[in-house]
């Protein structure tokens, strides 16, 4: 059975510049991360290859999944454990096709519809957001709230990451509403101490009483 993460960190660059992917992934996976996501939107097909390869590395060691952003090709070039796909992004199907059963495939839905689909395309996990208001993603959309959070994770027959403006804050609201994990960008990336960040997020989750770690 694959092990989808409780608490996926998403790696930053353009937010931040004090820390690079890997560093991040580095400190993500000592904080207790257990699962990373590459996320680069932009820069050369080589570079990402070249980051991407010392990520698996790094996340290999403590058997955390790396995930990479957008990109089968990447992925595929450094055999990482999986994917994440949005809507417009390479089909889920083909990426399935593709990548073969073993890796995770994960799907940006807005809705139920997208959901239900990506889950018939192949998809292992859904992302759904934005949960809050977020200043990470300028086209994120409106955010949803943990109402809307749990209507969606109720009906969705696969496990869902909640996305946007998730923080130690309010990590334990949006697990009590049924989110499988929450994925992160700022409330790790940005923190004055990434590992410390994780830690406690780590800590959030579990003191939510939702799951331990090896769900
Ligand atoms: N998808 C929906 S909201 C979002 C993404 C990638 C940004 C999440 O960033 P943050 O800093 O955790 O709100
Ligand atoms: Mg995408």
């Amino acid at each position: 059975m694959k092990k989808i993460g409780a608490l996926h960190v998403l790696t930053d660059t353009v937010l931040q510049s004090r820390h690079t992917h890997a560093e991040l992934a580095r400190m993500a996976v000592a904080g207790g991360a257990d699962a990373v996501q590459y996320r680069q939107k932009s820069g050369d097909t080589r570079g990402m290859i070249e980051t991407a390869r010392a990520m698996c590395d790094i996340c290999a060691e403590s058997g955390v999944p790396l995930i990479v952003n957008d990109r089968v090709d990447v992925a595929l070039a450094v055999e990482a454990d999986g994917v994440h796909l949005g809507q417009d992004d390479f089909p889920v199907a083909l990426a399935r096709n593709i990548l073969g059963a073993g890796r995770i495939i994960g799907v940006s839905a807005g809705n139920l519809d997208e959901a239900r689909q990506g889950i018939v395309d192949g998809a292992d996990y859904v992302g759904f957001g934005p949960i809050f208001p977020t200043g990470s993603k300028s086209d994120a959309g409106e955010a949803q709230g943990l109402e809307v959070l749990a209507d969606f994770a109720r009906a969705v027959r696969a496990p869902v990451i909640a996305i946007g403006g998730i923080g130690a804050h309010n990590a334990a609201g949006v697990m009590r509403s049924g989110a499988h994990g929450i994925a992160v960008i700022s409330a790790v990336c940005c923190q004055a101490d990434p590992e410390a960040a994780t830690r406690n997020l780590v800590k959030l989750i579990g003191a939510s009483g939702i799951r331990d770690q090896d769900d």
